[in-house]
């Protein structure tokens, strides 16, 4: 068997039914035998770095294995940052890197570089792979001809390996003093975790606050809290760290007593915690039925007046970021699912989202809180999906313009990419610590720019829209191309806003 076929192989013993291929030489006959194969599901990319975001994307619809196949090089380095994001979020992405022969290892020839183990830690590189982090194989090959004989073997199921869990924990700390102060912090879940979660918190009673990205904040309604009252005695995390500021105050209150419940194992805080690693889901059904704390502190306001105050806040600044980001939220209703690519789009969101009707799905990538591959993770994500909903900051589309070269080979009907153009990174503006900079470090943090967006709408043929106050909505509509809409919100009004919230 050859090398190309042994590697390829390899890869469908453990179940990865679908590849990434972007273009080399030295990756050449691996692409060919891929492309040929009818069990097997190809995309194409040419760059690595949107690529291997575009396969986390697809990990996390489908939860198999897609594997991304480089060329030698650096090319191989590009699917770096994708990798951190899977080794923190726990996704089985592959990265596939043909290599020169061993022999050429050290020597300085073309396009040969020291890419065994260039992952260090965050990926695993072995047989056993368990399917729980991402995998690097490093193929090196020798330079084999075009055409290859067609060839197909079905891949095997992909069996991650089970994670075992102690509940203890979790019987200790509802048991123990709840009666101090109880909340439970909601995180980004996955799919399949929602109904288990959603049954158990619904028992439970006590204040949750609650991500969007947890895809649960509506349909737990009252339950869901804005601020805890006071300091809990408790906090129970469960999925993802949550993306709000109270987690990370929960840094400095160390009084407060944390459980995690979460697939990556990590605490998510520097200090003491407590930490159970596993799929929420399968840790609160080995728990079994919670019994009903409620709410000790009152921290649950009668669902009619919570929103209120903000509400009126909202329509004296409809154009303001979060102003028109409300009106968004309530149109991305109408949607298949829901992306939200960067930090602050997703607090904002939070804050001053509609809570009324669910969305189907939401989905971010929060496991390094990086900037970069957001647009791709979300094509990955989305591909097969009408009516998916995309919503970024500028400078995280910057960040991914080579994204929407593979927006062929996905579904486009609906599509809505939203761009939130404030002008650079303005989550820094909000920061009380940075609050002191000066004209010229401000501009150098926030990074501000005055790019045209209309020329990337342009460049991957996307219809485009721009919005920047209540009376644009009116033109939105999705249709056969992806709608490119750019968000630019009135900065007086936003200001005010803030000031006034
Ligand atoms: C790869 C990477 N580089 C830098 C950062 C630090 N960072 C976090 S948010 C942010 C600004 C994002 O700006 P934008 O997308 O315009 O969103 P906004 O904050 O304006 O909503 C930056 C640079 C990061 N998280 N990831």
């Amino acid at each position: 068997m050859s090398e190309e076929k042994a590697a390829i192989q390899r890869l469908l013993s453990k179940g990865v039914a679908e590849f990434v291929v972007c273009g080399g030489a030295r990756n050449a006959v691996l692409i060919s035998y891929l492309v040929a194969m009818k069990s097997v599901r190809v995309w194409r990319h040419f760059e690595e770095r949107s690529a291997a975001f575009f396969a986390l994307g697809r990990t996390k619809e489908t939860g198999q294995p897609c594997a991304v196949i480089t060329t030698s090089g650096t090319a191989v380095a590009e699917c770096l940052p994708a990798v951190i994001e899977a080794y923190y979020s726990a996704k089985p992405l592959v990265i596939v890197s043909a290599d020169r022969p061993e022999n050429y290892r050290g020597s300085g020839a073309p396009q040969t570089i020291d890419q065994e183990n260039i992952f260090t830690n965050y990926a695993y590189v072995g047989e056993d792979w368990n399917g729980w982090q991402p995998w690097h194989l490093n193929v090196p090959l020798t330079e084999a001809k075009t055409p290859v004989e067609a060839w197909d073997v079905p891949p095997e199921a992909f069996l991650p390996e089970r994670k075992k869990f102690q509940v203890g924990e979790l019987v200790k700390f509802l048991d123990g003093d709840v009666f101090r102060g109880f909340i439970v912090m909601l995180g980004g879940l996955e799919p399949d975790e929602r109904e288990e979660v959603f049954h158990f918190l619904t028992a439970l009673k006590a204040p949750i606050l609650a991500d969007v990205t947890s895809g649960l904040r509506e349909a737990l309604g009252d339950l869901v809290i804005d601020f805890p009252t006071e300091t809990p005695h408790r906090i129970l995390r469960l999925g993802e760290v949550p993306v709000g500021r109270y987690w990370r105050d929960l840094e400095d209150l160390t009084e407060v007593n944390v459980l995690s419940i979460c697939r990556n194992g990590l605490p998510g805080l520097a200090r003491e915690s407590k930490v159970i690693e596993g799929e929420v889901d399968r840790v609160l059904r080995g728990f079994g039925e919670a019994m009903e704390l409620g709410d000790i502190n009152d921290d649950i306001p009668p669902a009619r007046t919570r929103m209120s105050k903000k509400a009126e806040i909202l329509e004296s600044y409809p154009d303001s970021e979060q102003g028109l980001l409300r009106t968004l939220s309530l149109y991305a209703t109408t949607g298949e699912s829901l992306y939200l690519g960067n930090s602050l789009p997703i607090r904002e969101w939070n804050e001053v989202a509609q809570r009324d009707v669910p969305y189907a799905v939401v989905r971010a990538n929060r496991g390094a809180n990086g900037i970069d591959g957001q647009v791709s993770t979300w094509l990955g994500a989305s591909a097969d999906e009408r009516d998916a909903w995309g919503v970024f900051g500028d400078l995280t589309a910057l960040y991914d313009l080579a994204a929407g070269s593979i927006l062929n080979q996905v579904e486009q009907q609906g599509r809505m990419l939203v761009v939130i153009n404030n002008g650079g990174g303005r989550i820094f503006d909000r920061l009380p610590r940075l609050q002191g900079l000066d004209q010229e470090q401000r501009q150098a943090v926030v990074q501000s720019q005055e790019v045209n967006l209309i020329a990337w709408a342009e460049m991957w043929g996307m219809d485009y829209l721009k919005i920047s106050s209540q009376e644009d909505f009116d033109a939105l509509e999705g249709g056969e191309k992806t709608v490119l809409v750019e968000v630019v919100p009135s900065e007086s009004q936003t200001q005010s806003l803030l000031a006034a919230l």
